[in-house]
């Protein structure tokens, strides 16, 4: 099987180096950007773009998306919708050093990075990002493309919504249903469910304009 990973930055570089520990092979990486191609990630040369994999055997190919998100995940979820309507399949990928429970569910392209816990009864979807040390607790559930950054924590039966970032640090309170598209601010603390495509901060957190969220 051959392994390719599309995009060529920050988060590519960390999803080659869960995939080389997880003793997994990277063949290449494509960019958008054609100043990228040419160069190297960690020794994994830049292809060219998107249809640099054109020509590949879709039985024989797997791709990581290595395209983040540091709010509504909408550029990964178009990339991830653009390759699988092309007939990819995108491996799930689970670091070595991560913590999976029993009966777990990681849908197509769920990537589980370093250090992370996802507890016994929960599911994260098609494409979600369970970050570096980030936690979630027993029976919650990650909606396809979301993105729970580094060391955020989610209690027990928490839900979140598609495409959602919660960012780095920010804890969520048991049984707490977070909508889609939705936005809590780093080292956020919320004990209210939060509306599709809001974005809230601080603690407890309220909503917050966009010119407040970074
Ligand atoms: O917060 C953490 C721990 N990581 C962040 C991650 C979740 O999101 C990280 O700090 C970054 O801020 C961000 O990482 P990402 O998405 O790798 O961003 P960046 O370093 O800007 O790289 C994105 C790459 O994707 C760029 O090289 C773009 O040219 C490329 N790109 C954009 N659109 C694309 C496309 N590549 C392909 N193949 N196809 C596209 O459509």
């Amino acid at each position: 099987m051959q392994v390719f990973v599309i995009g060529a930055g920050g988060h590519a570089k960390v999803v080659i180096d869960a995939l080389r520990r997880a003793g997994t092979t990277v063949d290449g990486l494509v960019d958008a950007d054609p100043g990228r191609v040419g160069s190297t990630v960690l020794g994994v040369p830049v292809l060219g773009g998107d249809e640099a994999l054109e020509r590949c055997d879709r039985q024989r190919t797997r791709v990581v998306n290595g395209i983040g998100a540091v709010g509504p995940a909408d550029l990964r979820a178009k990339v991830f919708a653009a390759y699988r309507a092309r007939g990819f399949v995108f491996a799930t990928l689970v670091d070595p050093s991560a913590v999976v429970g029993g009966g777990v569910v990681l849908d197509e392209g769920a990537q589980i990075l370093a250090g992370a816990v996802v507890q016994t009864g929960c599911r994260v979807g098609c494409d979600a990002i369970v970050n570096t040390r980030a936690a979630i607790d027993h029976d919650c559930h990650v909606g396809a493309h979301a993105h729970i950054a580094p060391g955020a924590v989610l209690s027990g039966d928490v839900r979140i919504g598609e495409r959602t970032l919660v960012g780095t640090g920010a804890t969520v309170i048991q049984g707490i249903r977070i909508g889609s598209g939705a936005l809590v601010a780093a080292g956020a603390v919320v004990i209210c469910d939060v509306a599709d495509g809001a974005r809230v901060a601080g603690n407890p957190a309220r909503p917050i304009g966009d010119e407040d969220c970074r």
